[in-house]
């Protein structure tokens, strides 16, 4: 059996597409977050506390990434922000030319894009989509050896966010090793600890957010 070794030339030219969008998301001097994380570990209620907090300041627009339909697009519309829902249908993560799909569907300058990917801690890491970092999420119920188990996407991420905090009382999620596991990983990663439920911790991630989207507006406006 012969076997064709087609992953390296995908990526590649996931890479080239990735970094185009990169230039069109720079034109529109638009900060862009991916954010990924298991199906379930909170992507959608860190947009929308993030949306809460930061929509009467900031243009804010959301791109959705879901293998079918649109729920987590309707919630957040009804927060007053603009959405754009791509449908993966077979593939288990959004790749530079599926967030490609969404350029011309972009009207106006945002300030954030908040790109949520689809849930799963393997694939997305992989592909780049012209984002300017990617954010990743990990829940306290999943358990603290996640960042073991899935090391590419918590190697990749500039940002890491342990949600679901208000839960640690009632899990046997260490988050001392859960830290260790990513620093591990990662050292430089900058790791919040926060609750969708509660808000706590999103003072602390918008005042990041607004450090990086100064930064971006100097970079982009230069
Ligand atoms: N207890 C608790 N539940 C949360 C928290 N964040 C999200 N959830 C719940 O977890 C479930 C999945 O959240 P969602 O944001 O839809 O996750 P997504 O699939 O990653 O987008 C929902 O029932 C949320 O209400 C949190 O910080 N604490
Ligand atoms: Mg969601």
């Amino acid at each position: 059996m012969r076997r064709i070794k087609v992953l390296k030339p995908v990526l590649v030219s996931n890479q080239q597409r990735a970094k185009e969008n990169r230039q069109a998301f720079d034109r529109l001097n638009s900060l862009v977050i991916n954010i990924i994380a298991s199906p379930g570990a909170g992507k959608t209620s860190l947009i929308k506390g993030i949306i809460e907090k930061l929509k009467n300041k900031y243009r804010i627009l959301v791109i959705e990434g879901d293998i079918r339909g649109q729920i987590d697009s309707e919630m957040i519309s009804k927060l007053g922000v603009d959405v754009i829902q791509i449908n993966t249908v077979t593939e288990c993560h959004l790749d530079a030319f599926m967030a490609a799909q969404a350029l011309p569907k972009i009207k106006k300058k945002y300030d954030l894009i908040l790109v949520e990917n689809v849930g799963n801690l393997v694939c997305p890491a992989e592909f780049e989509i012209g984002e300017d970092y990617k954010l990743a999420m990990l829940s306290c119920p999943e358990g603290d050896d996640k960042p073991m188990k899935y090391p590419l996407l918590f190697h990749l991420a500039k940002v890491v966010v342990i949600n679901k905090c208000d839960l640690l009382p009632y899990l046997d999620f260490n988050i001392v090793e859960a830290k260790k596991a990513v620093r591990k990983e990662n050292p430089r990663a900058i790791i919040f600890e926060v609750s969708s439920k509660t808000g706590a911790g999103f003072e602390e991630i918008c005042r990041h957010l607004e450090k990086e989207l100064n930064a971006k507006k100097k970079k982009t406006a230069g």
